[in-house]
């Protein structure tokens, strides 16, 4: 059994200061300072310096088709998209231009905790109006903690197609708790973006997603060729980052190097040296590794499993001096390892020790796989837009041949207006309340948890596994939860509620209340559970999502956290409907 923690946030306040323009947002202690900047983008990418002025750094992502393969969606030309690098307390502002034609589209900020705009969290008719074609939206927020982040669309067709990119927020050397360990951080070469390819557009194919499998694994930009070079006995700090949005959890090895994790999802951990990492589909990982072996050029290794089951990917990782010619045409050997060497992130223990606060609320989410007995035609799995009626504003899945994913026997239902922006517009008759969804009778509503912004959660997610084999990877928006505790029935034996209550009353689950490790992207086990526990700490409508289920209907429960949004806000944001003719759009 592993164990986790709970620790209390720091509670900064929102950061509105009531300005109309998003682009003016910024917490009002720090106006002074942000007067520096310019507008190429990478103009934030320096060394972050202590006492240095924050800047406002400044992206255009153009997000569109990529015409010269047909397969894959790009921003601006490229997948994945620019690497954004900043300081942490810099301002990040991303002008997205959706040119995907007649698709909407919504861009997330993975990890970033968005204390005080949590409209700018980017998922589509809960924090904002999608982006429709041929329209802007401009994200502005706070680089609030430093870390490994990356950025995705918020539709996982979209992402799987190529809408992803790195989002690396960096903080003075010296405040870097593992900073010994590496003699280099350079971030712009040593970060290691995993995708995954299919073989056609997943956002052009609404008829069934759950037919189309990855066909090769990418690092970067590419299968085989990304070099990582490095200097003999010199110590490297690498970041990894699965950006794939199935159940595609990676291996990674070095070569005949051992890594030390010293950071999962963008928080420090204790560290641990293997050979061997798995990192979940959207989590990141840091290690660092020491060139300590005879000068030559190794393969480092990425070997997909689940549903990228077979898939591999490779990169160079090149001593100086080192000539590669001679591995261009090398196969490397089947990547070797222990199973019990593996590494990941959710079993290591936070480098700092944590303040419990006492629960507040523990709350039982089920998850499992159900055949649900509905036709096609009964289900709209797309969301209702007032305006142009039945036009898709999210691509998914528009039949339903398999069973589904359910948290507590429903699926998410999204809002027919956003939720956060518009709360009184939102159908009352769709939304049920997380542990009452037996009161709703259709197979889908919005099931919202409502808690409290001083009043820490314990989350129960407990993979029941009656009629399933498949673990779930599961993505908190908003927070980072404490991992307490997470277990799989080594006996393969299916947990249900009773059984899990039963072992919990029976002080037979431990929970790591000391030191747990801090994650926004957990996996729940197999006839096994996850606990976490978190303090809301700040408001907003924050999704906790299983993204990988969602290729049919979405497995998904919002945590509302009550926050009154300045009107000048709201009413800078742009409204829902705001559709332009589709042939006057790109010119
Ligand atoms: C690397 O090796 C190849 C073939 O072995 C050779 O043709 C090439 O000139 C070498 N490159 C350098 C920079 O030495
Ligand atoms: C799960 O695995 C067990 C044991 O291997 C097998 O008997 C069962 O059919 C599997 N269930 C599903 C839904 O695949
Ligand atoms: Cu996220």
């Amino acid at each position: 059994m592993k164990f986790v923690v709970f620790c209390l946030f720091v509670i900064t306040n929102i950061c509105d200061d009531g300005k109309a323009s998003v682009d003016n947002f910024a917490p009002t202690n720090d106006a002074n300072v942000l007067t520096e900047f310019t507008k190429n983008s990478d103009s934030c990418h320096r060394p972050c310096k202590f006492n240095v002025k924050p800047q406002r750094c400044y992206y255009t992502f153009d997000v569109e088709p990529n015409l010269d393969d047909g397969t894959t969606l790009a921003i601006n030309g490229l997948t994945p998209g620019p690497t954004i690098h900043a300081c942490v307390h810099d301002i990040i502002v991303v002008q997205v231009r959706n040119k995907i034609p007649d698709q909407d589209l919504a861009i997330h900020w993975h990890g970033v905790e968005q204390r005080g705009t949590p409209y700018m969290d980017g998922v589509s008719m809960i924090t904002q109006c999608p982006i429709s074609y041929g329209s802007t939206f401009k994200y502005a927020f706070k680089a609030s903690t430093s870390g490994t982040f990356f950025y995705h669309a918020d539709s996982v067709a979209h992402q799987s197609d190529g809408v992803y990119g790195a989002l690396i927020i960096d903080q003075p050397r010296h405040l870097e708790p593992h900073s010994s360990i590496y003699d280099f951080d350079k971030s712009e070469d040593h970060t290691l973006v995993i995708g995954a390819r299919f073989p056609e557009l997943l956002s052009a194919s609404l008829e069934d997603l759950t037919k189309i499998a990855p066909r090769s694994l990418i690092i970067n930009k590419e299968e085989s060729d990304t070099k990582l070079f490095v200097t003999q006995t010199s110590g490297y700090r690498i970041r990894l980052v699965n950006a794939i949005a199935l159940e595609c959890p990676v291996l990674v090895s070095i070569g005949d190097h051992l890594v030390t994790v010293i950071a999962s999802d963008g928080k420090p951990v204790q560290p641990v040296t293997t050979g061997v990492v798995r990192l979940y589909p959207g989590e990141r990982m840091d290690v660092a590794v020491r060139a300590d072996q005879p000068s030559a050029g190794y393969w480092l290794q990425v070997k997909g499993e689940e549903a990228c089951d077979g898939l591999k990917a490779r990169s160079m990782f090149l001593y100086s001096g080192f000539n590669y010619t001679s591995m261009l045409e090398d196969i490397p050997n089947e990547m070797t390892y222990d199973k019990n060497s593996i590494v990941c992130g959710q079993q290591l223990l936070s480098s700092k020790d944590v303040t419990s606060k006492s629960v507040v609320k523990s709350v039982y989410l089920g998850i499992e796989k159900n055949n649900i007995a509905v036709k096609d035609n009964e289900l709209d799995f797309r969301y209702l837009s007032d305006v142009v009626p039945k036009k898709p504003f999210f691509p998914t899945a528009l039949s339903l041949k398999e069973a589904v994913v359910q948290i507590n026997g429903r699926n998410f239902l999204y809002p027919n207006a956003p939720l956060l922006l518009k709360p009184h517009d939102v159908f009352r008759d769709i939304v049920c309340n997380v542990g009452e969804e037996s009161k709703h009778k259709d197979v889908q509503c919005m099931q919202v948890l409502t808690a409290d912004v001083n009043g820490a959660l314990e989350l129960i997610l407990v993979n029941e596994g009656f009629h399933s084999n498949d673990s779930y990877t599961f993505h908190m928006h908003g927070f980072s939860m404490h991992v307490v505790a997470s277990w799989q029935s080594p006996a393969g034996l299916p947990l249900s509620r009773e059984e899990f209550e039963k072992l919990d009353k029976d002080g037979l689950i431990v929970r790591n209340l000391q030191n747990p490790p801090i994650k926004d992207t957990i996996s729940v086990p197999n006839k096994g559970f996850t606990i976490v526990r978190f303090n809301p700490g700040h408001g907003g409508n924050w999704m906790l999502e299983c993204r990988s289920c969602s290729l049919t209907l979405p497995a998904a429960i919002v945590i509302s956290v009550p926050i009154s949004l300045p009107k000048a806000v709201v009413n800078s944001l742009p409204s829902c409907g705001s559709y332009k003719p589709a042939d006057v759009l790109l010119n």
